[in-house]
Formats: structure tokens, sequence, C-alpha cells
């Protein structure tokens, strides 16, 4: 049976084909790379398995529902494979949405086919949260019709590894989220270098160094100015599918703490009989279940092209990701000192779940915008 808060036959299998696949294909690739470094063979084998093609279709919009199914599922066998999935897209919907026909052409196979690493290059040393604070400067060429690109990117995922970025870089004086324009980048350009950071992270980051980075009109993604749009609408997509890739954590968490508290025996029985830890797993399912329903419903009115969507994504995102918080540290609590050893699942997760709090607009980020939302439209809130 279907309701409007379940998925749909069709949907469940697919779930499930997805697990299996990331458990029997995707997690022998996942091993740790060094710091800075790319995992490519496992991008190429999201690009065989035909996932890619899933999140960046060539026959028609991105479906927002299929990205957070796909990250969810992943997530929950094998974050290294949601994350390396995760990023493909986030660096280059902006093209696949704003690129020019050329730019399409030339780099969306090669990303669908996961040959083409790409990244998302918003964040700097002075503009996190702040992202219209960004001084990247793309300063017009003296020798030609183009700009050239001077300053600098920090915790670029990807980064600087990748072979293309969409980078935001100011282009005229207009103040903050006016004077903004993307362009999309090829790792090698002249000029463009970059250092790997050593995050609390499995996946590649870095900095950027742009250093008179040549750029063209044919470089620029959307329209001069219209950079911080295109940053926007980007983050709008892939907000709720953080708030999945969170729901697919907090399910292989809830998961662990489940089968453990049904095997380990204290106090003369099975942990899950002791009142604190079956209260405990009971608020982990039930948070779990709300942030999943908010994942799709902002995802449904996405695909729909409901209006809201700033809203709503930010509620996903932020509910999801401190749910999941929640959740991987409850479920730690209820393994003890195991799940702290080194190569243990929830040492893995308690890991990952702390940089989705921040990265793609800070926990803080989504309240300021739904509470922007709330005051904008204050008296039809409550109607839906
Ligand atoms: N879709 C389309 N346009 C949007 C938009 C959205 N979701 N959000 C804002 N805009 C537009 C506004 O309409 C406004 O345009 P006009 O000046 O033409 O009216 C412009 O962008 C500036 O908007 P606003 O004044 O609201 O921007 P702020 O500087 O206050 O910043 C936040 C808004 C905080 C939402 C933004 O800075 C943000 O998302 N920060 C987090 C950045 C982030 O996620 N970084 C992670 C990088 S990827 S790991």
């Amino acid at each position: 049976m279907t309701t409007p808060f379940t998925l749909d036959g069709e949907q469940r299998k697919w779930c499930a084909e997805l697990r299996t696949l990331a458990a029997r294909q995707l997690r022998p690739l996942a091993g740790p790379e060094a710091p800075g470094r790319v995992n490519r063979p496992l991008v190429r084998a999201l690009g065989e398995l035909g996932l890619l093609a899933r999140v960046l279709p060539s026959d028609g919009p991105v479906r927002a529902m299929d990205l957070c199914l796909l990250r969810a599922s992943l997530a929950q066998e094998c974050t290294e494979a949601e994350t390396a999935l995760a990023l493909q897209g986030l660096g280059a919907y902006p093209v696949l949405r704003f690129g020019t026909g050329e730019q399409r052409s030339r780099w969306l196979p090669e990303v669908v086919a996961g040959r083409a690493v790409a990244a998302f290059a918003l964040s700097e040393p002075g503009a996190g949260s702040d992202a219209a604070a960004l001084e990247l400067r793309a300063a017009p060429d003296p020798g030609g019709d183009g700009w050239r690109l001077t300053g600098e990117k920090c915790w670029i995922s990807n980064a600087p590894g990748a072979d293309l970025y969409t980078v935001f870089a100011r282009t005229g004086p207009a103040p903050r989220a006016a004077g903004i324009t993307a362009f999309l980048v090829p790792g090698d350009r002249p000029g463009l270098g970059g250092q790997p950071l050593e995050m609390l992270a499995p996946h590649a980051l870095g900095t950027l160094t742009f250093d008179g980075v040549p750029v063209g009109a044919g470089d620029v993604v959307g329209e001069v100015g219209g950079g911080f749009r295109v940053a926007m609408n980007t983050l709008d997509l892939f907000r709720p599918s953080v708030g999945a890739f969170a729901v697919g954590m907090a399910r292989a968490a809830l998961g662990a703490a489940l089968a453990h508290a049904g095997e380990r025996r204290a106090f003369g029985g099975p942990l899950k009989d002791l009142q604190a830890v079956s209260h405990r797993l009971a608020d982990m399912a039930t948070r779990t279940e709300a942030a999943a329903l908010l994942v799709h419903a902002a995802a449904a009115a996405y695909d729909a092209g409901e209006p809201g969507i700033a809203r709503r994504s930010a509620m996903a995102k932020l509910f999801a990701t401190e749910t999941a918080q929640y959740v991987v540290d409850a479920a730690v609590q209820i393994h003890g000192a195991r799940a702290l050893q080194r190569g243990h699942l929830l040492e893995h997760l308690y890991r990952e779940v702390r940089a989705p709090r921040i990265y793609e607009g800070a926990t803080e980020v989504q309240r300021t915008i739904i509470a922007k939302e709330l005051y904008r439209a204050a008296d039809v809130y409550g109607g839906e």
C-alpha cells in the first residue's frame, strides 16, 4: 500500500538494489585514500553502474527524489560512495542547469561516465556562511576580452585534484551577491594550484589558489553577475539530499544499535530489555523516520515545482543532519567502548556525521533561511 508518506513499491525496490550494489560493488573500492587524493576508481564505478546518469540525466530535469533515494541508500552501506556521487552532482549541476551547450557537451558525458571529477568552489577563508562576502577577483584581462581570476578558495571537496571546477568570483564593483559570476574552470588552467587539507572527512578536500587564471566569455556559467543565483539554486537542490545522506547514516547507526542491543547481555538479560535502552532506540527510530519524511517532502516539492523550496530544503537539511548526529551518538552510547575502536562502523559514522551540519550551509544558516521565509509569509505559513 502506498500513501503520500511512503515510498512506492518501485522506489523501495530500487533502494534495496542500490544497497546491495553499494555493499557488494562499491564498498570494496572505498579504501582509504591519501589526503587530497580523489578516489577515481570509485567515481568511475559510479559512472559504469549508471548511478551518475541518474543524478545528472541527459533527457530531462534532475529529479530531487532520485538524488535523495540514491544518497540515503548508498550512505547506509558505503558513505564514501555516497559522497563521491554527491560531489560529482554538486560540481556539475550548475553546468547542466545553467551552462552553455558547448560546456555541457564537453564536460557532462565525462562527468556522468566518472572519467572527469567535478567540484563546487564557493567557500573562501573569509566567506563560509556569508557566501556573498566572497573575494576571489575576476579582473578584466588587459590582454584580451575575458577575466583573470586571482585569490583563494578553501575547504573545496575534490580539490585540488578535480578536472573541472564551478568557481564563484567577483566580476564587478556591485556589492555582495550582485557582483558574483560563476565560471567553469578546467583543472589544468594555467595559474590554478592548490593544496590538500587533512580534515575530519574521508574524502578529498583542499584549497585552490588562483594566480591570474584566464577565463573567457565561454567559461561563464549562467549570466555575468548571476553567479549567486547559480549557487543558491544548486544548494536548493542539494540541501535535502545532504539530509538524505544523514538519514542513510542514521539508519545504519540505528541498525547497528538494534542488533547490538539484541545480542549483548548485561544485568541478567539482553540490553534491549533495559527500558533506558529501549526508549532510546524508540527515539532514534522516531527521529530518523521524521527526518526521512521531511527529506522526501522537500524532494517531492522540488520535483513538483512547488513554492517555498529554499525553506523546505533548509528544513530537511537542518533536521536530518542534527538527527543523524543524535542517532549516531546514541548508537555509540548503546555500544559502549567497542564503537570507538578504529575501524568500527560507528567510529566511521561518528567522524562522517559531523561535517554535514556545517557544509552546504551550517545549521545556523538553515535557521536563518527558514526564519526569513517565515517573516516574509507569516500569514500563509500555517496553511499547509
Ligand atoms: N534561490 C534564488 N535566489 C536566492 C536564493 C535562493 N535560494 N537565496 C537568495 N537568493 C537571492 C536573493 O533573492 C537576493 O537577490 P536580489 O538581491 O536580486 O533580491 C540575493 O540572492 C541575495 O540574497 P540574500 O540577501 O538573502 O543573501 P544573504 O547574503 O543574506 O545570504 C544565505 C543568504 C545566508 C542563505 C547564503 O549566504 C548562504 O546560503 N550561505 C551558506 C553558504 C553555503 O551553503 N556554503 C557552503 C558552500 S558548499 S560546501
